[in-house]
């Protein structure tokens, strides 16, 4: 049998999924994408999973797409359907990201290029290891950034960083990625598995449906008025209100003990 594309593993509450094809750099072929999606969808449905972290085998993240994948090789008609690998791997990765019921962070390893630049910027939290790098590599192959990169690169950044990286696809170490502000947190790389799995940690400690909510309120206000958007808080607020964490969190603080949060 071979290799699984995707390892996973759990400590208590965080599952940590693991890009396992370190010969290419753990780049993207279309059965790394369904043990992917396999996985993130498990680790959606299992209720003692209260925070996931993805990285890579090896010495990379993720070099984006398998430039050798068959399928990649054009058709009969000497043409090769780009937008359809899109529409079966990478939209479905992106949408599921921003879909998790429980916080998603990036521990990236290594260099994170084309796609796999856009699979640890669509995670909730960024931690990468000092030696790590993200590389908008689209243009230099003749695409643009996907995997959600033309939308998440420019409200990361703003429009003019954003376009800078897309258009040069130069490399962005990981410590001026921080200063950016595109990542969360940079640290050096005998650090990066201990800082992210305690990371990783305290999240599923938290209550993890509000931490989800807040992910969905802060995409959702980016394209609304200030009034939607307070009409929007309102409704989440009141849904959140309704929870059990709610309850315990404020019971917890006014008994001055630890809070035990189950929802999910
Ligand atoms: O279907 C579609 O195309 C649509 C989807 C597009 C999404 C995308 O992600 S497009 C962008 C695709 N990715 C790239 O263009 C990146 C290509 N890789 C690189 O530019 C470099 O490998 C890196 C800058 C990422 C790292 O450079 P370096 O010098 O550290 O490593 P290397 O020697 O280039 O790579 C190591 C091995 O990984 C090497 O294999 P070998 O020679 O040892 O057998 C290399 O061929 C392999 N590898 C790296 N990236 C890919 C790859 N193999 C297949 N596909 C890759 N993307």
């Amino acid at each position: 049998m071979s290799d699984p594309l995707v390892l996973v593993a759990d400590d208590g509450p965080v599952r940590t999924l693991t890009l396992n094809r370190p010969a290419a750099l753990n780049s993207f072929t279309s059965a790394m994408h369904a043990e992917l999606r396999d996985a993130l969808d498990a680790a959606a449905a299992a209720h003692h999973v209260r925070a996931v972290v993805i990285t890579g085998a090896g010495r990379g993240f993720c070099a984006g797409q398998d430039l050798n994948d068959p399928g990649m090789a054009p058709g009969a008609d000497g043409k090769v359907d780009i937008g359809a690998v899109i529409e079966a791997n990478y939209k479905p990765l992106a949408l599921r990201l921003r879909a998790m019921p429980v916080p998603v962070l990036a521990a990236v390893n290594g260099v994170a290029a084309g796609a796999g630049a856009n699979l640890a910027l669509g995670c909730d939290l960024v931690v990468a290891a000092r030696s790590a790098s993200f590389i908008q590599a689209f243009a230099k192959i003749g695409l643009i950034p996907d995997c959600g990169g033309t939308w998440l690169l420019p409200r990361l950044l703003g429009r003019a960083r954003a376009l800078g990286l897309a258009l040069t696809g130069d490399k962005l170490p990981a410590e001026e990625a921080v200063r950016l502000g595109l990542i969360w947190q940079c640290v050096d790389d005998a650090e990066l598995i201990a800082t992210s799995q305690a990371l990783a940690q305290r999240l599923a400690a938290m209550p993890v449906k509000a931490l989800a909510a807040t992910r969905q309120a802060l995409d959702a206000a980016a394209h609304m008025t200030m009034e939607d958007a307070l009409a929007l808080e309102a409704r989440m607020q009141r849904d959140l209100g309704n929870q059990a964490d709610f309850a315990e969190g404020v019971a917890a603080f006014q008994q001055k003990r630890a809070p035990h949060f189950t929802d999910r």
